[in-house]
């Protein structure tokens, strides 16, 4: 899976709605018509559920005595089906089980708290899959906990789907865990799991249309960058100069470049699993591609930026839609060579159509506050 910040062509919305009523009508008939009927323990969504598109509108899902909701419904072009887990504590332990039963949906689901922030989405591996299954451990209490399905983000694709959420409770909550990541200049052949290999040459400031004396000032923009936008976290980070650390430790590359991409990562490592994980930031493509010529400031900070985005990936965050936010996937190039942190802000739609990111509490309960 490859995850890019590249800008993305965003649909017009309107074209969409004339087409909605007949595909419901098209979907609700076969599914009347052809589907069998659900297993009599789902819990059936009705028309008369919806538009539960909403969080304020999001149909109670039932759950039995052992914790399970077993939910039936029906996903139409541009349809959102919003439902209410309920409570749930930090270590409560939340498993998702997704098959599409009719239709050519692509199914994508999202968990969120009360205050519509992400909790976790299907893995990135099941993109693309009409039958998955993930589990994660709940951080922070929450009132409610909402559980939202759509289709995949440009598919234009509906059918029905059934849907088992099961609770275990009680559980522990797993520690925040530092972590430390190395910025290497290096170049070199570099294997990145999942995504590929690269010949990456080390990185010189006339990559990006500077003086190769420049470089190491360059560098020194750069880690002040990256440095600057992981101050408040438990992020120790580190270049290829200083002594390679005896634990685990996360690279990300600065070499190469890419037709389409800023920046590729291995992963979106939710709650960040994998200590070891790697991205690549493909300094060729930053030439000729803001509005005006940047500085060396502004492009220390660019590339900066776009590491920090990519080393977000591999702590678990996703794309949101805020030029300001470092995990901004939205906005043209330039957005990136000014000042960009980690914030609450909304998702993008390719994530998601409706919520937040709170990028800042994401990362405190994965690796902590700064000691
Ligand atoms: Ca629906
Ligand atoms: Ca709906
Ligand atoms: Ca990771
Ligand atoms: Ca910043
Ligand atoms: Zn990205």
């Amino acid at each position: 899976m490859t995850y890019t910040r590249w800008v993305v062509p965003r649909p017009s919305p309107l074209p969409r709605s004339l087409a909605l009523l007949s595909v419901w009508v098209v979907v609700a008939a076969s599914v009347v018509g052809c589907a069998p009927p659900p297993d009599p323990r789902f819990q059936r969504e009705a028309r008369s559920s919806e538009p539960n598109n909403t969080f304020d509108s999001a149909i109670r899902a039932s759950f039995d005595p052992s914790g399970t909701a077993y939910l039936w419904g029906l996903i139409d072009l541009g349809d959102i089906d919003v439902y209410d887990l309920g409570s749930l504590q930090a270590g409560d332990h939340v498993r998702v089980q997704l098959e599409v039963t009719f239709g050519d949906l692509l199914p994508t689901t999202a968990i969120f708290d009360v205050e519509g922030r992400l909790f976790v989405t299907n893995p990135v591996d099941t993109v693309g899959s009409r039958s998955f299954e993930f589990s994660e451990i709940v951080r922070h209490d929450s009132p409610h906990y909402f559980l939202g399905i759509a289709e995949e983000f440009g598919t234009q694709t509906a059918g029905s789907y059934e849907l088992i959420v099961t609770i275990t409770r009680d559980g522990q909550v797993p520690a925040p865990r530092a972590q430390i990541i190395v910025l290497d200049f290096n170049g070199g052949r570099t294997v990145i799991d999942d995504v590929g290999t690269f010949n990456l040459s080390s990185f010189s400031a006339t990559d990006v249309g500077f003086d190769d004396e420049q470089t190491d000032e360059l560098i020194d923009i750069i880690y002040q960058t990256f440095d600057e936008n992981f101050l408040p976290y438990d992020v120790v980070v580190l270049t290829t100069d200083d002594q390679q650390p005896d634990e685990p430790y996360s690279v990300i590359h600065f070499g190469g470049r890419d037709p389409d991409l800023f920046g590729i990562s291995e992963n979106i490592d939710f709650y960040n699993r994998d200590p070891e994980d790697q991205a690549i930031i493909f300094v060729g493509s930053f030439v000729s591609v803001f509005g005006t010529e940047p500085t060396l400031e502004q492009m220390g900070v660019a590339l900066g930026n776009v590491g920090s985005h990519e080393a977000g990936h591999l702590l678990g965050l996703n794309h949101v839609s805020d030029p300001y936010a470092l995990m901004d996937s939205t906005h043209p190039p330039d957005a990136f060579r000014e000042n960009q942190d980690f914030l609450w802000t909304r998702l993008a739609r390719q994530i998601f159509p409706i919520g937040t990111q709170d990028a800042p509490l994401l990362l405190y309960e994965t690796v902590g506050t700064r000691p």
